[in-house]
This record gives structure tokens, sequence and C-alpha cells, in this order.
């Protein structure tokens, strides 16, 4: 299986980070596309064009990102992070907080980059941000010991928010996180899915 995909993404790092997980990590060929730029292939198999896509062996496909996870882990490990699955709704709450800051975080950025920048649009992009990792900070009591889903999406969306805006001072907000981090950073997992520099 392919996964078609950009290595700074945070939605493609996910999957990555947790195929590494499931143990299944040198199954996953990864072929880099620019979706914005060249996306010919991409759309063929997936007319949203977005990147993370799945291209079973069978040339089917499944996208995005957290219906890639759930297949991985209900082909390879259907037991792996269940134990994190016992409030359902809120997992998948979490889950999608995760998503909307990343998306947040991608429209914050193309507002900056723009001529003249849209600061104030991206200023209240980067407030849902700052308010869900507040939330996280203050209520995800479960963080420190669970490995699932949440917690590789929490990683690496918080990593793409470090790299992303190395301007703004994540972590005096959120030193809990940041202390969580620190050290989920250092699993294999991570490691072998770092952000290109
Ligand atoms: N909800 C999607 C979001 C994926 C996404 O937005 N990917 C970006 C790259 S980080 C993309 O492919 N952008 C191209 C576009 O917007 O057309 C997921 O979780 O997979």
């Amino acid at each position: 299986m392919k996964l078609i995909c950009s290595l700074t993404s945070p939605y493609a790092r996910r999957v990555r980070v947790l195929a590494y997980e499931l143990g299944i990590g040198d199954r996953l060929k990864i072929q880099v596309v620019r979706p914005r730029e060249s996306s010919d292939f991409l759309w063929t198999i997936n007319p949203i064009g977005k990147v993370p896509t799945l291209q079973l062996d069978d040339g089917s496909s499944i996208y995005d990102s957290l219906t890639i996870c759930d297949y991985l882990i209900a082909t390879y490990s259907p037991e792996w992070g269940i134990k994190q699955q016992n409030n359902f709704w809120e997992y998948r709450t979490r889950l999608s907080m995760l998503n909307e800051m990343s998306d947040a975080g991608t429209q914050a950025r193309r507002l900056l980059i723009q001529e003249p920048p849209q600061q104030q649009s991206a200023d209240f992009q980067l407030s849902k941000i700052h308010r869900g990792l507040a939330h996280i900070e203050n209520t995800w009591i479960s963080l420190e010991s669970e490995i699932s889903l949440v917690s590789i999406g929490l990683g690496c969306t918080f990593d793409w928010l470090l790299n992303r805006f190395p301007e703004i001072n994540w972590v005096s907000s959120c030193p809990r996180i940041t202390n969580w981090f620190n050290e989920f950073k250092l699993r294999q997992s991570m490691e072998k899915t770092q952000i290109p520099g």
C-alpha cells in the first residue's frame, strides 16, 4: 500500500506515526506530492486532491487522515488504542478539534503570506488554536498516560505549530503540553517522521 503525502503535513504525519506504532511503518510506501502544484495523479485517486491519500494494492483509495487511521487500526491491530475509546464521542470530538486546529493554522499561514498580510483575519484563526490548546492544557486529564490516535494527533499538530509559527511562544502558554510533548517526541515513531528542516 502507498501513502501519497507531503512530509510537512500534520495530517499525513499522524498516519505515518500510527503506522510505526502499529509496527507496519515499513509496509507503507511513501510517495511525496505537492497537492497544490502537480496533482494530476492525486486527482485520479482522490477527486478532492488532498493529502494524505492511501492507495491500496488493489488500486482503491482511502482518505482522509482519520479514515486512513481507522482503516490501519481495523486491518492490522483492532485492539490497539481501544481503551482510549471508552468514551467514544469524547475521543472523536478530540480528534475533530485537532483537525480544526490544523485547518485554522493552515488558513492563518495563507493569510499571513498574502500581500499585504491579512493580520486581523489570521489572528482570528490563530485564536482558535490558542483556545484549543488552553482547553487541552486544562481538561485532557489522561494526556500523560495514553498512547492513542488522540495523543499522536496532538503530537503531530503541536510539532507542526512549533515549526510553522516559530515567532509564537506556544511553550509559555501551555507548559503541561510542552512537558508531555518533550517526552512524546522521543518515540521512535515521531523521530522517524520528523518534519524536514
Ligand atoms: N481533513 C483532511 C485535511 C487534509 C489537508 O488539508 N491536507 C492539505 C495538506 S496539509 C492538502 O492536501 N491541501 C491541498 C488542498 O487544500 O487542496 C485530512 O485529515 O486528511
